[in-house]
């Protein structure tokens, strides 16, 4: 099934909110708890779509953003072996008005085969109903050591490949070669860097996503680095520059 809803000249940036569950509004201020700030930086910011889980996008989607709606999640309050379940129907997500599904494979956790299976069967329900299915691929668990290892992000990229994915999403390993050999790993799939916690420095963050844009990458699903930004809308043009414009790190930020 096909991206290009969300993508412009084959780029795609993606703005992320379903942390509310993953985290709890520990994440949040008193600007970015409110959903409908992130659905008006979405449109301000001139993202090429929004992820909510299907309580926010039920309560706050407008319509002006393709939407993504999360089928699955988690808190962080259970510990242990990750596993999170579906929580909305794929059905539910069209007629919220969602253009693709997005589901997280904790890969490498003693319950992803549940995940595996459920991922399966909403991407056969996504195509039927001309959704994308995008899947965020985070090795996690007691048997992954380091989820950033050039080899593990390979294959989580090859996940996303293997389950019929239309989409991935996972972590950069923080070099330009390994990410690119994930990239090719994921053959036909659109890979998606993902945002990660705030980082420290501006600079050294666009310098990571253009890292991944060298390698091949689609683009950038973005949270945390965006909505926690003293200047929202101006960080989302930056990466904009970057991602969809493909201007090196230093124009972007002169914009
Ligand atoms: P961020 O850019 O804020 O990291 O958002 C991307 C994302 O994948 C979210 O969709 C998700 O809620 C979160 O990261 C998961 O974070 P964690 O890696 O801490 O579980």
């Amino acid at each position: 099934m096909s991206m290009n809803v969300f993508l412009t000249k084959n780029r795609g940036l993606l703005l992320a909110y379903d942390q509310g569950l993953e985290h709890g509004p520990t994440d949040f201020n008193e600007k970015n708890v409110d959903p409908a700030f992130i659905m008006n930086l979405a449109v301000e910011g001139q993202f090429s779509g929004v992820i909510f889980q299907k309580g926010l996008a039920e309560k706050y989607y407008d319509g002006k953003v393709p939407l993504i709606v999360k089928l699955n999640g988690k808190t962080n309050l259970v510990k242990g072996e990750p596993l999170a379940r579906q929580l909305c129907s794929v059905k539910r997500a069209a007629e919220i008005g969602a253009k693709a599904v997005g589901y997280t494979i904790f890969a490498g956790s003693a319950h992803e085969s549940l995940m595996l299976e459920e991922f399966g069967r909403i991407q056969e329900e996504a195509h039927r109903l001309n959704m994308a299915a995008i899947t965020w691929v985070y090795p996690r668990g007691a048997a992954i050591k380091n989820d950033m290892a050039p080899e593990i992000v390979a294959y989580a990229a090859r996940i996303g490949l293997e389950v019929g994915a239309d989409a991935v999403k996972i972590k950069y390993p923080g070099d330009v070669k390994s990410f690119k050999w994930a990239v090719k790993s994921a053959g036909k799939v659109k890979v998606f860097m993902s945002g990660g916690p705030k980082a420290a420095s501006e600079a050294n963050f666009l310098r990571q996503v253009r890292g991944a844009l060298d390698a091949g990458a689609t683009g950038l699903a973005v949270g945390r680095n965006v909505w926690q930004s003293s200047d929202p809308v101006r960080m989302a043009h930056t990466l904009r520059k970057l991602v969809i414009e493909n201007s090196s790190v230093k124009e972007a930020l002169r914009a």
